[in-house]
């Protein structure tokens, strides 16, 4: 793999000395569009700090977290979060915030997409239509969930433990996956996330977010578990 910044750089440095050639230090993906592309409904400053730092931040400080544990370094940020119980105690509310930053963010990149929103295509579609009702009925709860989130957190469509449709909220960086959901898609409820264009106004950053929502890397999402 190529080492695109200086921070993977050198956490992988570290990494190789500890244990050869197993270890790869978990990096930030590249945003998969240009920083204004999500305009007007994201701003360009909103994703550069969010994807380069914030986001930044939480890989760095997952990678921190695992370096006195090269047993765990080969395992997925999934994989640690998914089983975050069985992660070692005084690392684990640290790969807990900072490994579901990670996932979640990684997530939220891709199912984004400009020129894109409207309503849901394919059998998310269908789904969606068949368990809430409408389209209409799921984006109102939807968005009611995310704006009821007290403080930070995350806005959820999971496929439950039961094997249903579930819109819920998470707390912090906390992933459904944590409970055995699995995540289809999410909305960062962060102040980080809308503040400098939408300020206190989180419902309004959440009504305008489904103009930027790409259907077709849902559809994936949700067919790798059903
Ligand atoms: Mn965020």
């Amino acid at each position: 793999m190529i080492s695109g910044s200086p921070l993977r750089g050198e956490a992988f440095c570290r990494f190789e000395r500890k244990t050869k050639e197993d270890a790869v230090a978990h990096e930030v993906p590249p945003l998969p569009y240009d920083y204004a592309a999500l305009e007007p409904y994201i701003d360009a400053q909103t994703m550069t700090l969010h994807h380069d730092k914030h986001h930044a931040t939480y890989v760095t400080n997952l990678n921190n977290a695992l370096q006195k544990y090269p047993q765990l370094q080969n395992k997925s940020a999934e994989e640690l979060i998914r089983d975050i119980k069985s992660v070692p105690e005084d690392i684990r509310t640290a790969v807990r915030n900072n490994g579901g930053g990670h996932v979640n963010h990684t997530m939220f990149w891709k199912i984004m997409k400009p020129k894109s929103g409207g309503a849901p295509t394919g059998k998310i579609a269908d789904e969606i239509k068949s368990v809430f009702g409408s389209f209409e009925d799921f984006q109102k709860l939807f968005n009611d969930t995310g704006t009821k989130q007290f403080g930070s957190g995350w806005v959820w469509l999971v496929r439950n433990s039961g094997g249903k449709l579930q819109v819920l909220s998470t707390p912090n960086q906390d992933n459904p996956m944590m409970e055995g959901h699995h995540p289809i898609m999410g909305n960062d409820v962060w102040e980080h996330a809308y503040y400098l264009k939408y300020q206190n106004k989180r419902a309004d950053y959440l009504a305008a977010w489904w103009n930027v929502v790409n259907w077709d890397e849902i559809n994936k999402r949700l067919q790798s578990r059903e």
